[in-house]
């Protein structure tokens, strides 16, 4: 609850992170809301780019997740892991290479130090201040694992054909533990192209999703230089991708889509464990009603 000058006002959060205000006098006005974790360069930063590079994590932290990591993927390894992207844009298949990139998800689910990572404090100050809500639930989590040298690449996309919401406040938070460039698979985006909304979505496999490579090649991407530790929070509408793993180094990272509470999916796709776990603060709209017990809606 936010207070006029001299009366009480109430406050709604926009989904550009804006505190629409209404006082008494009925004026309607819009305020930018105090900020957490991001400095005002960062969020503007944001706001223009769709995506924002911190450091969060200590270096103990750090540790911790990267050693977990490894026992978790090594104590897994024989199971099917990988998660290449299928579709006809998989010029790595045509040529005949083998390329792979281990996927577990619901890291949540196999380690509570993945658990307390979701509540991480300054993350979650971090993912207000960009999200524009005190509301945060989680989506999903899963970790990528590009192996050295065969390493596959993701094509361009937008996650928000994987899962869409009717106010596009879905981000992603990708923790690299590696650091990663384009010779060792790292990341690459096109800067502000979440402001064009969703793009048209060329798979010919329902299962994947990815953009024109004639609209949106590998190659006209920004490559993001990271150091290991440093978390990348990005919009669902950045268009981004990552190279494949050409180096002698490994890739890692972590990944956490988060949601606000008052956003709704536009269809129920994409369940996942954990789905609606509120992270921070409330979810006011969550059903209370008993013959929903079993279901976990
Ligand atoms: O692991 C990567 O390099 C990219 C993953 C990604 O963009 C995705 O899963 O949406």
């Amino acid at each position: 609850m936010y207070r006029c000058l001299s009366c009480v006002i109430v406050a709604n959060v926009c989904h550009r992170g804006f505190i629409q205000t209404f006082c008494a006098q009925k004026v309607n006005v819009f305020t930018q809301r105090k900020m957490k974790f991001l400095s005002k360069e960062q969020k503007l930063f944001y706001d223009e780019n769709g995506y924002v590079v911190l450091d969060i994590l200590s270096s103990a932290e750090l540790e911790e997740i990267s050693a977990e990591y490894d026992l978790i993927f090594r104590n897994k390894a024989d199971q099917n892991l990988d998660a290449t992207w299928q579709g006809s844009w998989n010029y790595t298949k045509d040529e005949g290479s083998n390329t792979v990139v281990q996927s577990i998800h619901g890291m949540q689910m196999h380690s509570a130090v993945f658990s307390r990572l979701l509540l991480h404090p300054r993350l979650l100050d971090a993912c207000e201040d960009v999200m524009g809500t005190s509301n945060v639930l989680l989506h999903h989590t899963k970790a990528h694992l590009k192996p050295p040298g065969k390493g596959s690449p993701f094509p361009m996309h937008q996650d928000y054909h994987y899962f869409p919401f009717k106010n596009h406040s879905m981000v992603a938070v990708f923790f690299n533990l590696d650091d990663s460039f384009p010779e060792n698979g790292g990341l690459c985006v096109y800067p502000g192209s979440h402001k064009l909304g969703p793009q048209e979505d060329v798979s010919d496999n329902p299962d994947y999703h990815y953009l024109n490579k004639d609209k949106f090649p590998l190659e006209a991407a920004t490559p993001l230089t990271l150091k290991k530790g440093q978390v990348v929070i990005f919009s669902y509408l950045l268009v981004h991708g990552s190279y494949p793993n050409s180096s002698d180094r490994v890739r890692r990272m972590f990944l956490v889509q988060l949601r606000a509470a008052e956003d709704d999916p536009v269809e129920q796709v994409h369940r996942s464990a954990c789905q609606g776990l509120v992270l921070r603060g409330v979810n006011a709209r969550r059903d209370a009603d008993i013959t929903k017990r079993i279901s976990g809606e």
